[in-house]
């Protein structure tokens, strides 16, 4: 899988992607990712990405020239065209559906806004505007890194043992069991508190630690985000742990 990216600050971008599990998989070219600095497709000797909004008001706009100069330089050499993404809060909001329907296009390239945004005649090269949440953030840099280390998860070879990817939060729509490591116990430097781990993880029966960890998952699930629940893939077993769990909750009549 091949990722582009055109922002005002490669070396943020290219620094970022260079770290842990996408670093590793782009040395081991299971991944390529292109930083496009956009100033380099600008033609004036100051190299000007932006300019003041037609209509005035307050900011700036990222200019169209160089943005388009950018994402047509992708196919100059003949490559196939990347599905073009533009990281903005008018996008659609960033869920694990989305990043696994990403996942399936072999190059994506994403344009990162800033200042007030991108001129909107460059939406006439973008197949799709992504979200990653309802709040204003002052670039798309990090919305284009959090779309890069979700969707690079799911390409073969990058995620050491897939198995941890198919266990993922939301790989089938819950939220994640707890997870503990070593000391078995430990006590809290503050209040002095002794915190063990749960015996079933000690026990070595597998059985009941996967049935253990359904029912943790389920119960986080109900507690904190019981709209999930609607469109999560369960088994029998977490169907019928479910129930059980509704029951504790529901208030005997
Ligand atoms: C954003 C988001 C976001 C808006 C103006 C960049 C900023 C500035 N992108 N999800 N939330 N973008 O706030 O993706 O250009």
């Amino acid at each position: 899988m091949k990722f582009d990216v055109v922002t005002i600050f490669p070396a943020a971008v290219q620094h970022a992607v260079g770290m842990g599990i996408v670093g590793r998989a782009v040395e081991r070219q299971v991944l390529e990712v292109v930083v496009h600095d956009l100033r380099d497709y600008t033609t004036d000797k100051h190299r000007v990405v932006d300019d003041v909004p037609y209509g005035g008001g307050p900011g700036m706009v990222l200019k169209p020239e160089p943005l388009f100069r950018a994402i047509e330089s992708m196919t100059a050499d003949g490559a196939d065209k990347p599905f073009v993404l533009l990281t903005s809060p008018q996008g659609t909001v960033l869920t694990q559906t989305v990043v696994e329907r990403l996942s399936r296009h072999p190059r994506i390239a994403i344009v990162c806004g800033r200042y007030e945004g991108v001129d909107e005649r460059v939406r006439s090269l973008v197949d799709e505007e992504i979200s990653i949440g309802d709040y204003v953030l002052s670039g798309g840099e990090l919305p284009a890194l959090v779309v890069i280390d979700a969707v690079a998860r799911l390409v073969p070879g990058v995620v050491g043992d897939e198995q941890s990817v198919a266990e993922d939060s939301f790989g089938r729509g819950l939220l994640d069991f707890p997870h503990y490591t070593r000391p078995a116990v430990v006590t809290t430097g503050t209040a002095g508190e002794v915190l063990k781990v749960p015996e079933v993880l000690l026990s070595g029966n597998h059985a009941e630690i996967r049935r253990w960890r359904k029912r943790e998952a389920l119960a986080r699930t109900l507690e904190r985000r019981p709209e999930l629940l609607a469109h999560a893939s369960l088994d029998d077993e977490e169907k019928e742990l479910l129930r059980e769990l509704q029951a504790d909750i529901r208030p005997s009549r």
